[in-house]
């Protein structure tokens, strides 16, 4: 084994701890080179030449799309695992019923042996990052192993990485321990594991991004909700963005929705012609650590620094923002590549290219009878090259939140809008989010299921307990968002009554509006909702009886959804807390 500098410790030498564990965990993967990455733009280009000279990427046309690569996954690798994603807690309780348990002894006995040479003539890059702005107390550092150059240059995208993360470790031995091998990338050797009580991740025989950048959904929110819960505040799967008033007053807002449900398109939205002069800012698009702040307020920050964005059905009318974001300077996952060296997927254009190689390299044509790119095709983009960047995406104190949203992919029952009575009522709000699956995690796509707080496939312990530890943090916040629920997914036909995307901007105003106690509403037995007239609908080309039908309380069919929620607090029984049954028993009574 050799190193590219000063043995495996490399860089590390100032920090024993540091360089004992790369030592150990080149020992145990014998990889035959260990680099470790500085996040220099030269180090860049060069993993990008060497990327592109082990066909690991594909180089783009330079005038059409200026330092993009193009990467095609193994076609069983193209989505994150849940079924074989793991917690890995010494009680398989303190896991809880919903997550896949193994017993640590046994997982790092199981992926030990694959472990064991699995680096054998590759090259281990030793990629320090940073998750959270430079200086700023929200901030923790992680140290990714990984014989992946796509990994190691996704990272470079997706955090702070290199040397701004070692200077911040500095001597201190608390950084996230990340190990992740490719192996044969055969599915019966794919394993992703967390060992939340010894701040280690293990990541095993994958190559795509959620389940392999380990500075995303492992540790800013698996190992973050445990760090969180211990430590007092909140790591959730939500986008942050501020939305500016014509006079130039910005109110932050935090959105949880699952998986492909449209996080970036919101986050990056474009107001309509109707609301001239307003503008959103984009903070994050996936994920937010959130802290009680010494005035009562929740601050929040987003831990990243790109967008792993999906890209089917992006186009300059969907989301113009992340277009211009991913112009240039981006990595692209499994999308379809045009004769002429630029990319393409469904819904990118109206009509496709009438050639093309579809996402696995194969020729394409619009009779092929597939899609040209996977339907989880994703950008890899720096947030840097967002036109709509909140100027203070990297403030190291965060920014004040004024409301939370939780919102599904839901075609019945699940209103346009409606605002929670109170905190406990949020919380049951968020603890009982149902969404129909997606393509952004294997298995079937469209059927419902409970994503609570969007965080089903995300939270590192207990259910019971993280909604328990969500109820706890109300006493930290004397002055808490408000909490809303919203559902731009409802049909009646087979088609959606709400056109969504910029046209959400309707509702964000109203939001805002009832969180700075600007705007009257109406209460139902669910929540608060817009009066009549209370929504700006001016311009919109929605027929009243379409909007009235995504804005409608339908009682029979919430009397169902509160049979599924009761099935669902049954299976969270033990620690489901007693706040939370009895918001569903009063909303039983309330619906007669
Ligand atoms: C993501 C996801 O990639 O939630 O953000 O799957
Ligand atoms: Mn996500």
């Amino acid at each position: 084994m050799t190193s590219k500098s000063r043995g495996p410790a490399g860089p590390a030498a100032g920090n024993a701890t540091l360089a004992a564990w790369v030592t150990q965990q080149a020992a145990r993967t014998k990889p035959d080179r260990v680099v470790w990455c500085d996040g220099s733009e030269e180090e860049r280009r060069r993993l990008t030449l060497e990327a592109i000279a082990a066909g690991i990427l594909v180089p783009l046309d330079r005038q059409k799309r200026p330092g993009c690569t193009l990467h095609r996954s193994h076609p069983n690798d193209v989505a994150r695992v849940e079924q074989l994603t793991y917690v890995c807690t010494r009680s398989e309780e303190a896991a809880g019923p919903v997550n896949h348990w193994m017993a640590p002894s046994e997982a790092y006995a199981r992926l030990g042996r694959l472990l064991d040479g699995g680096m054998t003539g590759r090259t281990m890059y030793v990629v320090p990052y940073l998750m959270g702005p430079p200086g700023s107390k929200f901030s923790k550092v992680g140290i990714e192993l990984t014989d992946s150059v796509y990994v190691a240059l996704s990272m470079g995208v997706m955090t702070r990485m290199g040397s701004v993360a070692l200077e911040q470790l500095g001597e201190s031995p608390a950084f996230n321990r990340g190990l992740h091998a490719m192996l044969d990338g055969h599915p019966d050797r794919r394993f992703i594991c967390h060992f939340p009580e010894d701040d280690t991740i293990w990541s095993v025989g994958s190559n795509y991004g959620g389940n392999v950048l380990l500075g995303k959904k492992c540790f800013a929110l698996r190992l973050g909700s445990w760090l969180a819960r211990a430590e007092g505040w909140l790591a959730e799967h939500m986008l942050i963005l501020g939305v500016e008033s014509p006079e130039g007053q910005t109110t932050y807002l935090a959105a949880a929705f699952p998986s492909a449900c449209g996080k970036t398109n919101l986050a990056m939205l474009v107001p309509p012609r109707r609301f001239a002069g307003w503008k959103v800012w984009t903070v994050g698009d996936d994920i937010a650590w959130l802290r009680p702040g010494p005035d009562g307020r929740l601050w929040a920050v987003n831990p990243e620094a790109g967008y792993f964005g999906v890209a089917p059905g992006t186009n300059e009318e969907t989301n113009p923002n992340a277009m211009a974001t991913i112009a240039h300077d981006t990595i692209f996952t499994n999308v379809a590549l045009t004769e002429d060296g630029d990319v393409w997927w469904e819904g990118m254009t109206p009509e496709p290219p009438d050639r093309l190689l579809d996402w696995q390299g194969r020729p394409w044509d619009k009779h092929s009878g597939r899609t040209a790119a996977h339907p989880n095709a994703r950008f890899t983009s720096p947030m840097k090259n967002n036109p709509a960047l909140s100027r203070r995406a990297g403030d190291p104190g965060g920014v004040p939140i004024s409301a939370i949203i939780f919102g599904g992919r839901r075609s019945d029952t699940v209103p346009l809008v409606l605002q929670s009575f109170n905190w406990t009522h949020g919380v049951f709000l968020g603890a009982t989010l149902g969404s129909e699956t997606t393509a952004a995690a294997t298995g079937e796509v469209g059927v419902i299921r409970r994503d609570p707080m969007a965080m089903l496939p995300f939270c590192g312990y207990d259910m019971g307990e993280y909604f328990g530890h969500w109820l706890s943090m109300q006493r930290a916040l004397p002055n808490p968002p408000k909490i809303f629920q919203v559902n731009w997914f409802r049909k009646k036909d087979g088609r959606f009554l709400w056109p969504g995307y910029g046209e959400n901007m309707r509702v964000l105003a109203w939001i805002i509006d009832r969180a700075l106690g600007r705007s009257g509403a109406r209460e139902t037995p669910l929540g608060w909702v817009p009066r009549a007239g209370d929504l700006d609908l001016a311009g919109l080309d929605v027929s009243a009886e379409d909007f009235e039908a995504a804005a409608a309380i339908d009682l029979p069919a919430w009397r169902r959804e509160l049979a599924s929620d009761g099935e669902w607090f049954a299976k969270l029984s033990r620690t489901l807390p007693r706040e939370l049954a009895l918001q569903r028993e009063l909303l039983l009574a309330r619906l007669g």
